[in-house]
């Protein structure tokens, strides 16, 4: 046994800063006294971790004597935040380091707030696989998250004059002490070059004569589970040139060119792409996506399984969860493998590996669906190319076969379409490969159904099918919401952490006066510490006793900040029209955090317009400190630690039919914020559970947009009709909040005037009223705090808990593997 070798530090104070000690004595090279806060923070996680050890190899090793059914997690992103107070929960070792901390003079906080999260996502897609590999690893299923180590996770925000400017997220700069390096495990990786037949005992194969390649060196993260002593592996690939590369290189004598050319390769996991909704199709991030892909499954064909395994039972084994189709690219992998180099049939390979796969939809917008052109990937990857051909054209035979004569039908459910540009569907490609495919909420899952994929969900009814998201209640309650996780176990004790529906023995509580005072008291605690990291984090100052209105989510016309906007410039027009008394109105803070894609102006207009008009409203004494604006830079995991527990209100107003699931949501409501909303993705059951009185509805519904942009959505119209609209519509096109320049936003104004494609003006006046509920049920103090203790009792279904069980019962069939 393996493990034996292994012996975790005493579990007690003293053992604590034994080991501490020389960490920062062996580990750091340094003395206490000479230690930087850096020193110290790279020593304690290496401590830490060092509590984790044993239990990864242990689980390791159970996994390996049970050889039972993983999960392999493929996914571009893993937005996981900082590592190490969840590492400090799942060993239960706070206190102890704590303690051990201050008896040396060291306060365990100061060491926190000097780790760099690692932000190796955009935002939902990347949170949501972080959230899934901890439910996983809680639950003891074996899984693997596979992913890229990007060198420059998303880009840092600031604002210069309120205008978003990037900065590079050098995440690794002060030390990873929580990747552990295998650089003799690397992989080799090809790309380019052509194919070629070739007569192998008298049947004709296939070889792809490959052009260049790269090494995948794999960097391994312990995803421990909470106070289970189970410890998950997540597995990050990152890029290195070969050797091949280097001689052929090298040779050719111009050593400087050569060592230049050495970066080619090691660029595949150099950054990110911080697109979130419309991909540019560049060549970079498909090499991105076949690196990690491959490595993956060679990694796990040849060093997972055991050295003697019969491919033929893979799907005993694995299942390959596609997180969206980013990884797609998998599939026609697999069958090279399958039949390239094992050399099987066409026909038992492909059943094989749609047995290996399942795919995870995200989106609905129609611009953010995948698609390679067949000129790109013939370049790169063009074996796999082949196979896309072949998958696609035996594919449509069978359609074919089953509907004769129906050409139309073939050519909309063809995984190649020919316009505007001959090209690769990766959502199709990946509906067929896949054994199941999934939306992320129920109004999704209809939609994806019925919209999205009409002619694939009708040829395989089965097929799809439903997980609604989750989040993780370790980070987002218990970790960020100390006051309110304390408040929870007094009233329904400490089991709610792994069994999320106990929050529901809560409810009777909504009705407990001295219970209301106790949740209020946490809320303005909460908000106390918001205002703390506020002002030393960006010096905003934030007003006391204000409603605290949010919205913090990535930076998306669909999303609708603009709404947001709206409303806040509604309530100053009222003010300076004198319809409302800044002494009497009710007071709120509304803060916004959101990052916009580089490329994509109109968001980066948005957050321009945000910041001035907060900037000019902030300012204007007519307000009396009434309405404040605030919109703190570089939104990332971390600030929505602290900004969630703190909220009274949760923004998710998108426009109905557009936002595939949003999680944000369900943190809020879990953290007792009361949501306003449109009828759209998860709110759905939001609204549904915490009940219709607990939540503030508003604006169309889906099949009212669908209907009204048949009809023919004329923006203007509204703009005409509702003069308060007008009003605000009219005071940023003036220059009110640009210094009298009216030419600043006018981009903005013409686009929602004229064409508003996701609807704001027609929810415009239907979203005023539903903000105007909001400032009267805030008036009576304990209905709202009623309401949003509900809001917590009822969410526990929003657990990623809940989420991985669904998926395990629908698609993996992956049971745990119990300690012994
Ligand atoms: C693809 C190709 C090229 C470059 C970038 C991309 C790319 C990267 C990230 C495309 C999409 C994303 C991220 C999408 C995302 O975060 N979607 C969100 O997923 C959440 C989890 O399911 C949902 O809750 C949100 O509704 C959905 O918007």
């Amino acid at each position: 046994n393996g493990s034996a070798v292994v012996t975790s530090p005493q579990n007690t104070v003293e053992g604590f800063v034994k080991e501490f000690l020389r960490e920062l004595s062996f580990g750091q090279g340094v003395t206490l006294e000479r230690a930087s806060v850096n020193d110290q923070y790279l020593a304690l996680a290496r401590t830490v971790r060092q509590y984790l050890m044993a239990r990864w190899l242990e689980t390791l090793q159970r996994q390996r004597e049970a050889q039972a059914k993983s999960v392999a997690y493929l996914s571009a992103e893993y937005l996981l935040g900082r590592q190490l107070d969840n590492a400090l929960l799942a060993t239960d070792l706070t206190e102890v380091v704590e303690e051990g901390l201050a008896s040396l003079g060291i306060e365990l906080q100061t060491l926190r707030d000097q780790e760099t999260e690692p932000g190796l996502g955009n935002g939902g897609l990347g949170r949501l696989a972080a959230c899934f590999v901890d439910s996983l690893a809680t639950m003891s299923v074996p899984c693997i998250g596979y992913g890229i180590r990007y060198d420059y996770g998303i880009f840092r925000q600031t604002f210069v004059d309120g205008w978003q400017v990037e900065q590079p997220d050098n995440w690794l700069a002060l030390g990873a002490p929580w990747e552990f390096p295998h650089p003799e495990a690397a992989v080799t990786v090809h790309f380019g070059g052509r194919t070629e037949t070739y007569d192998d005992e008298g049947v004709e194969r296939t070889r792809w004569v490959h052009d260049w390649d790269v090494l995948g060196v794999p960097f391994n993260y312990m995803v421990p589970g909470y106070q289970n002593g189970r410890v998950n592996t997540l597995r990050l690939w990152s890029a290195k040139a070969t050797q091949a590369f280097d001689l052929q290189i090298f040779n050719s004598g111009e050593y400087v060119d050569a060592v230049r050319a050495q970066t080619f390769a090691e660029n595949i996991s150099k950054v990110l792409y911080p697109e979130d909704s419309t991909p540019q199709g560049k060549e970079l991030r498909l090499q991105q996506q076949y690196f990690f892909v491959a490595c993956s499954i060679k990694d796990f064909v040849d060093y997972v399984l055991p050295e003697d395994f019969d491919l033929h039972r893979l799907p005993e084994r694995i299942i390959f969860q596609l997180n969206d189709t980013h990884p797609v690219i998998a599939v026609p992998e697999l069958m090279r493998v399958l039949v390239d180099e094992k050399k099987w049939d066409w026909d038992e390979a492909w059943a094989v590996t749609q047995q290996c796969f399942a795919y995870t939809c995200h989106t609905l917008l129609p611009e953010a669906l995948e698609v390679w052109s067949v000129e790109l990937m013939g370049r790169l990857l063009p074996r796999h190319l082949e196979i896309i051909y072949r998958i696609n054209e035996e594919f449509l035979a069978e359609v074919a076969a089953k509907h004769p004569g129906d050409d139309a039908l073939l050519e909309r459910m063809s995984i190649i379409a020919e316009r505007p540009e001959r090209s690769v569907r990766m959502a199709y490609l990946a509906t067929v490969a896949g054994s199941k495919v999934n939306g992320v909420a129920a109004l999704h899952s209809d939609l994806l159904r019925d919209k999205v994929l009409p002619d694939f969900s009708a040829y395989w009814p089965d097929k799809f099918t439903n997980v609604t998201n989750g989040v993780t209640p370790r980070r987002f309650v218990r970790l960020s919401n100390p006051a309110l996780s304390e408040l929870i176990t007094e009233a329904v004790g400490v089991g709610w952490v792994t069994d999320l529906e106990r929050l529901r023995g809560m409810e009777p509580l909504a009705d407990d006066q001295e219970f209301r005072e106790k949740f209020r008291a946490v809320k303005a605690h909460n908000k106390e510490r918001l205002s703390t990291l506020l002002q030393a984090r960006d010096g905003i100052t934030l007003p006391a006793d204000a409603m605290l209105d949010v919205m913090v989510k990535r930076l998306h016309e669909y999303k609708r900040q603009t709404l947001k906007v709206l409303h806040i410039v509604t309530l100053y027009d009222r003010v300076l029209r004198g319809e409302l008394d800044p002494a009497t109105m009710q007071k709120r803070v509304f803060a916004f955090g959101a990052k916009a894609a580089p490329g994509y102006h109109m968001a980066k207009q948005i957050i321009g317009l945000i910041n001035h008009v907060g900037a000019t409203i902030n300012d204007d004494p007519r307000l009396g400190g009434a309405l404040t604006v605030v919109f703190p830079p570089n939104y990332n995991v971390t600030l929505a630690e602290t900004l969630i527990p703190a909220a009274d209100l949760s923004e998710q107003i998108s426009l109905a039919g557009k936002e595939a699931s949003g999680t944000g949501n369900m943190k809020f409501a879990l953290n007792g914020a009361l949501t306003i909303g449109t009828d759209d993705g998860a709110n759905v059951e939001i609204r549904e559970l915490v009940g219709d009185d607990n939540f503030f509805l508003f604006g169309l519904l889906e099949p009212q947009v669908a209907d009204l942009v048949a009809a023919g959505y004329q923006p203007g119209r509204y703009y005409e009709e509702d003069p308060a609209l007008k009003r605000a519509v009219d005071l940023i096109a003036s220059g009110t909040f640009s210094g009298g320049d009216g030419s600043v936003f006018a981009p903005l104004v013409q686009n929602l005037l004229t064409e508003d494609r996701f609807l704001a003006l027609a929810d415009y006046r239907s979203y005023i009223d539903a903000q105007d509920r909001v400032d009267a049920a805030y008036a009576d103090v304990e209905g709202w705090t009623r309401s949003a203790i509900l809001n917590v009792a009822r969410s526990g279904f929003f657990s990623s808990d809940r989420s991985m069980w669904d998926y395990i019962d629908r698609i993996w069939h992956t049971p745990p593997v119990v300690s012994r």
